[in-house]
């Protein structure tokens, strides 16, 4: 909540300055505080302060000292200022801290009057959060790593009361599926912090990479942290390699580049949090040393998807379980975090069902199957990281079976996990695919970069909170926080990281710090603006995706005309658009309302702002063919789950995109598409275009057969006038497809299309048909 408490006669807008004899005066307004995350209280008083050449830092600790730089080096490298740290409180231009042991570990009081600054706070954690909020009231360009002329580095007077609603405020980087250097993991810290956000986690073990040196064991990073390179193949397209083969793609961070991240990250409020992944996601780990795995024969690290993962740990030697337990000692010595994250997630525990180690380890303990067994695991692992004095965390399948008694849990299937553990009085960190995965698309999948799939806009990432309406209120308290998770398949740049984390940590690190009646969408998007200011100042190569204009389109089955909408994520947004040639600039048409059309036509539209073009431009030409707003009869319905656009679905002149959610797709499952279109008249026609996609992952398959027939009696006969056959073929690839059955030129009231879906698939179940717009001219 923003308080606005100065006399009338004292506003004087923005900008406009006021002679003093100290220092440069300027009034803000409420709008002018653009502080992310938005601070639990704050309350703008009349008056500024002014950062210039005689600023002093009252500095009595090292922490304090610690807490200032990133206030001390901003103002040196924008702004040409280098505050003099001083022991004494000079007279006036300074700013000093205060202890108030009442106060939170990470909250923070920050006053700015005439002439001084005071940070009360308990701790480092607060400190440098108030420091991040100083930074944040500054003009943007004091994110400039070069000096800036002309700017007056000028803060409104301001009291703030602030503590963030949950203590855990992470983001999880998967530096196994690729691998990312030192530099980037510091950068990222620098950014988080930045944002107060406390948690890096960093995801350091899986399949196809081992990333962190292990002294006794070198293997694990000689072996394990390279594989064969073949990240010109699609991931999930890269063939398992030959046993010898020449691996060079990889890395892995020496066990003093682990001492230097964690230090940097100490010195910025944030604990980070290994994750040694077991009893499954550890092809790497087995390739160094088949031994510990039940069939114990050579493996290569996989290059690219590995789907079910079978070459797990095993859990019946006792050998196992000392390399473990081994290389978490040396994990320990290096990472002081009090969690300790040991993965648990998607084992396929085929080997242990025949291993006779892990049969003779059911039999001894008492274990009725293997969920029981991996539930075995992780409660010895857990007795082992609790002896040490840590808290054993791990993804929601650890609940299988038993869960460890001092263990806690990660959820990210959804929020069962985390509803599970809390009932049973476990601490829980909520990472629901749907509000969290920063790997899937945050825009419409045609103008997105390749990703791992799924839809995650930044405006439900703002929606996100850890304390789902289930739970009760002793549950709730068992939520430390949440946190997002960038796992790296289809990451294989900093670029793209940076791409697919900024700017959705930013909604994030408001809903894990601000109080929940604090959150509005609409006042957040001109603060994530300032915000988009400062990314560019520090060059990060964040997301414009919200700025990315989507069409809908409304059938009127009267006047057959299509009415296109269009929207993006931001409130109010000023769309301006021209059709077929006209040229998009600051003259074109402002969209006031949907676009109606009756014939074919080419929409250009963008987002502006002062006059200019942000974001993507979007360009779509609507097919307006004979079909069109033309009633379609479903002699097959389809599937529940994919319904498009009802009825229209298919005449509505809108495409369904590579996203097979977009909503604009019917599917068909175990029976085929049949369906006639009645054109109302009777008309001339040539063609009939079936509009397709297959993605073979999923379970999509293109039609095997589509046939054509038409009528010219009102429906009651039809002739089949062609027909397309096209047996299945295995694919990795996601792809649109439109099939264009032709026939000679006739008259027609009525057209018939079947298409045929694959009954059985290469995975022996059925394929799912999708179609989008049978297209009839
Ligand atoms: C599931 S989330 C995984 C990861 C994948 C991710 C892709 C989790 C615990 N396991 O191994 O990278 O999906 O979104």
């Amino acid at each position: 909540m923003i308080k606005i408490n100065y006399l009338k006669t004292m506003v004087l807008g923005m900008g406009l300055l006021v002679a003093s004899c100290q220092s440069k005066q300027v009034q803000f307004t409420e709008a002018d505080i653009q502080i992310i995350p938005k601070p639990a209280q704050v309350t703008l008083n009349s008056g500024s302060f002014e950062f210039n050449g005689d600023t002093k830092i009252v500095v009595s600790s090292d922490e304090q000292l610690q807490a200032s730089e990133v206030l001390l080096q901003a103002l040196q490298s924008a702004a040409n200022l280098k505050l003099e740290v001083v022991k004494e409180k000079p007279a006036t231009n300074y700013i000093t801290f205060k202890t108030n042991e009442t106060l939170g570990k990470e909250a923070y009081n920050l006053t700015v009057a005439n002439g001084f600054i005071e940070i009360e706070a308990n701790g480092f954690s607060g400190e440098l959060y108030a420091m991040e909020t100083l930074r944040q009231l500054l003009p943007s360009k004091i994110e400039s790593n070069s000096v800036v002329e002309g700017t007056d580095w000028i803060i409104p007077n301001i009291s703030i009361t602030d503590e963030p609603r949950f203590e855990w405020r992470g983001l999880m980087l998967d530096v196994s599926r690729h691998f990312f250097q030192k530099e980037y993991v510091l950068k990222t810290i620098d950014r988080l912090a930045y944002l107060k956000m406390n948690t890096l986690h960093l995801h350091l073990v899986d399949d196809q990479g081992w990333r962190i040196e292990i002294k006794q064991y070198p293997k694990l990073t000689e072996v394990g942290a390279y594989r064969v390179d073949q990240e010109n193949k699609a991931w999930n397209a890269r063939p398992t390699p030959e046993l010898g083969e020449k691996a060079t793609y990889g890395g892995f961070y020496t066990q003093d580049d682990i001492k230097e991240i964690v230090a940097y990250a100490q010195k910025r409020g944030i604990n980070v949090v290994p994750e040694i992944e077991m009893p499954a996601h550890v092809t790497s780990a087995i390739a160094s040393y088949p031994e510990f795995s039940c069939l114990e024969k050579p493996v290569m690290v996989p290059s690219g998807g590995l789907w079910p993962i079978t070459d797990i740990f095993c859990a019946g030697k006792d050998s196992t379980f000392e390399f473990l337990q081994n290389v978490l000692m040396e994990v320990m010595e290096l990472f002081p975090s009090k969690y300790i994250h040991v993965g648990g997630d998607e084992a396929t525990k085929t080997n242990w069902k025949t291993c006779p180690h892990c049969q003779s380890r059911m039999k001894t303990e008492g274990l009725e199957n293997v969920e029981e067994l991996q539930s075995y695991f992780i409660k010895r692992m857990e007795r082992f990281v609790s002896s040490k004095g840590r808290i054993l965390i791990g993804w929601d399948e650890i609940l299988e079976g038993g869960l460890a008694p001092g263990a806690t849990v990660m959820s990210w299937r959804g929020v069962k996990g985390g509803l599970e553990a809390s009932a049973e009085g476990h601490d829980v960190v909520m990472t629901p695919g749907s509000h969290c995965y920063f790997d899937h698309y945050q825009g419409p999948m045609d103008s997105e970069p390749l990703a791992w799939g799924g839809y995650l806009p930044l405006s439900k990432v703002y929606q996100f909170d850890p304390v789902v309406e289930e739970m009760t209120e002793e549950q709730a308290k068992h939520v430390l926080g949440g946190q997002a998770n960038l796992w790296s398949e289809y990451i294989p740049t900093t670029d793209q990281s940076e791409y697919m984390i900024f700017p959705r940590v930013v909604a994030l690190s408001e809903t894990l710090w601000s109080p929940k009646d604090n959150r509005n969408w609409d006042e957040f998007t001109p603060r994530l603006e300032n915000m988009l200011e400062r990314y560019e100042y520090q060059g990060i190569n964040y997301a414009k995706s919200a700025y990315t204009l989507r069409a809908n389109a409304t059938v009127n089955d009267t006047t057959k005309v299509v009415a296109i909408s269009l929207n993006n994520e931001f409130p109010n947004p000023d769309i301006r658009y021209v059709l077929n040639d006209g040229v998009l600039d600051k003259d074109a048409i402002q969209y006031t309302g949907p676009i109606e059309i009756n014939k074919t036509t080419t929409v250009k539209a963008s987002l502006f702002e002062n006059g200019k073009p942000v974001g993507k431009v979007f360009e779509k030409t609507f097919n307006y063919h004979k079909a069109v707003s033309k009633p379609v009869e479903y002699l097959t319905k389809y599937s529940d789950s994919y319904k498009g656009a009802g009825t229209t679905n298919m005449v509505n002149v809108l495409r369904g995109t590579k996203n097979f959610h977009d909503g604009q797709w019917q599917a068909w499952i175990g029976n085929d598409m049949e369906l006639i279109i009645n054109l109302e008249a009777s008309e001339e026609i040539s063609e009939v275009t079936v509009g397709t996609m297959e993605s073979q992952g999923p379970g999509i398959y293109f039609p095997t057969k589509i046939e054509v027939f038409t009528s010219n009696d009102e429906g009651k006969t039809f002739n089949r006038v062609g027909v397309i056959e096209r047996p299945a073929e295995v694919s990795g690839n996601v792809e649109l497809k439109d099939f264009t059955i032709a026939f000679e030129k006739q008259k027609a009231t009525h057209v018939k299309v079947v298409a045929e879906s694959l009954k059985k698939t290469p995975k022996n179940g059925s394929g799912w048909l999708f179609v989008d717009e049978i297209i009839v001219n």
